[in-house]
């Protein structure tokens, strides 16, 4: 078998069925494989960066692998910015590039580096192939590597003679690592002990409970102890119900506020998230030195890595929340029950009364020109229908987001956990081949779509129903915000440069229609929940351009 052929049925092997890619010369081998090959569907991206996004965002939603080809060298190096997203979402990718062939690199041929190492910060596990002997190891090596938990992008260069070799090659088989590890019972006990005791506990939900698919328990643990749920700070799941009376949406990145929250609680139960992924440097110490920290998560490096748990457990959140739950159950006082019941009523009051305060704002926002993100945001999250999965790049609009989509189950809400912008549009397509029953909307600002803009035409090309919202402020509206909000010489001349994106405006339904996708542009709230309730009708990409309020201080 010739090395070609063999890659293509180990990846089926893996059961991998798109291959994510844009080809060179270093790539021919392998594309003329794919010429003869019938069950693989290449879905070519027209930039690495797009290529990566489109693989990240089918990984998050299938909890497949996702295998990805790119060029060698300046391939690798633009897919770069999105395979850091990846690696912070921990996005089970398989990603492979051609090198040219070994005896030739001597010579330093065009496009040529050496390729594992530049990959391997962003990776877990960075290899080359030396003998078409070896690839089907290395090949399921890599696979096992990237779908065990902690799961993550993993790379593999495959050299031009590798691929054109032939050989008897034993392909081996796949190695699934059962992943249902259940925390050690005594650490589970110690935490229960904490938890029963507390008086007033909060809970952080962080993505490994949406990968676990943990809702339920965590629910179940939450209602117990009558604590209300955050989302981790930089989210790329739902990793709670939105509609839940104890969820308060994701927690703010700012160490002031977050010290705010914190203050309020006794215990602290982390699961399964970053604690905490801040944004930028402050003299305010987030976290309190009196609040007792409990800590579970399915990556070790997580386990108190910047705060000192007083338990910390090393487990999978499905098998192990139920443990903790039940031990709670066993050790709560009459008295403790009461107050845990007292509190969750009191904690529901409370996020309804907030939820309602956050849409009657919206609602009175919603008549307003230009359109206002906040009134957007809630009409959108009003409309969609109860399957919509959410795609969410919307960056400075995105204020209140968690709360104001119906993201309730797992797979139904998509973050940019990295902060590498440009990753909704092609994340939105991966997300809609993963999961093509259910309606994909992907809000996304203005700036950050015009890093992965040709995604749009693969969306076009492969039929990928998306619906594409641009909140289009024609500008870097984050960027002048924190500017801004620093007080010097920028606020006082008001004066933000690299921020303006104007001068042309930028057409983007132009732009779009250029790459094969029907656009409208939308000039109320109305308007656009039209236009987007007719694009999921219509069973074919469209993107929306929203012209939104470009005002950057604080009201
Ligand atoms: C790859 C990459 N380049 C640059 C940045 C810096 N950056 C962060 S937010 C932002 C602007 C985002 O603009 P837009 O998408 O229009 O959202 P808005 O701030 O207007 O809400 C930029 C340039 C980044 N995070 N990632
Ligand atoms: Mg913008």
């Amino acid at each position: 078998m010739s090395g070609k052929r063999a890659f293509l049925e180990l990846l089926k092997q893996e059961g991998v069925d798109i291959l994510f890619g844009n080809p060179g010369t270093t790539e021919l081998p392998l594309m003329d494989a794919l010429s003869v090959d019938n069950e693989l569907r290449y879905v070519l991206g027209l930039q690495e960066a797009t290529v990566i996004g489109m693989a990240d965002g089918y990984a998050q939603a299938s909890g497949k692998l996702a295998a990805v080809n790119l060029h060698v060298t300046p391939g690798l190096g633009n897919a770069m910015g999105m395979l850091y997203d990846a690696q912070k979402a921990g996005s089970p990718l398989l990603v492979t590039a051609g090198q040219h062939d070994q005896d030739f690199n001597v010579t330093e041929p065009i496009l040529w580096a050496d390729l594992p190492p530049l990959a391997r910060p962003l990776v877990k596990w960075s290899a080359e192939v030396h003998r078409l002997a070896d690839l089907p190891r290395l090949l399921h090596r890599a696979a096992k590597t990237a779908l065990a938990p902690p799961t993550g992008p993993v790379f593999l260069a495959l050299p031009g003679d590798i691929m054109k070799a032939e050989a008897e090659l034993d392909l081996l088989a796949p190695t699934r690592v059962a992943a249902r590890l259940r925390g050690d019972p005594a650490a589970v006990d110690q935490a229960a002990a904490l938890l029963a005791q507390a008086e007033r506990p909060l809970i952080i939900a962080g993505d490994a409970v949406a990968h676990a698919r943990a809702h339920a328990e965590l629910v179940e643990l939450a209602e117990l102890l009558g604590a209300p749920v955050y989302a981790e700070l930089v989210p790329s799941t739902a990793s709670f119900p939105a509609s839940h009376p104890l969820f308060r949406g994701a927690m703010t990145r700012m160490q002031g506020p977050i010290r705010k929250i914190l203050d309020q609680y006794d215990v602290l139960f982390s699961v399964g998230g970053d604690l905490l992924t801040l944004s930028l440097p402050s003299d305010i110490e987030p976290m309190p030195a009196g609040l007792t920290l409990i800590h579970l998560d399915n990556d070790p490096w997580e386990l108190g890595k910047n705060y000192p748990p007083k338990v910390a457990i090393l487990g999978d959140p499905k098998t192990t929340l139920p443990d903790i739950a039940a031990a709670v159950r066993a050790r709560m006082t009459t008295g403790a029950r009461g107050a845990a019941r007292q509190r969750l009523a009191a904690a529901k009051a409370a996020t309804l009364a907030e939820r309602e305060a956050l849409k009657a704002k919206a609602r009175a926002l919603a008549a307003a020109t230009p359109v206002q993100p906040l009134a957007l945001l809630a009409a959108i999250g009003d409309m969609l229908p109860k399957d919509a999965v959410v795609i969410d790049e919307t960056i400075s609009s995105g204020v209140g987001i968690r709360s104001l989509m119906r993201s309730d189950d797992p797979q139904s809400f998509f973050g940019l956990r990295g902060g590498g912008i440009g990753w909704g549009l092609p994340a939105a397509l991966g997300v809609k081949l993963a999961l093509p029953q259910r309606p994909v909307v992907a809000l996304v600002g203005d700036g950050s779509a015009m890093y992965t803009c040709q995604a749009l035409w693969t969306a076009a090309h492969e039929r990928i129903a998306a619906v594409f919202v641009i909140f289009n402020n024609a500008s870097y509206r984050i960027l002048k915000q924190r500017l801004h909000a620093q007080r010097g010489l920028a606020a006082q001349v008001d004066r933000f440069v690299g921020m303006e994106l104007v001068d042309p405006a930028i057409d983007y339904v132009g732009l779009a229609r250029s790459l094969g996708v029907a656009a409208e542009r939308a000039t109320t709230v109305r308007d656009a929940t039209d236009l987007i309730a007719n694009g999921i009708k219509s069973n074919a990409p469209l993107l929306i351009d929203v012209p939104t309020d470009r005002n950057y201080k604080p009201v």
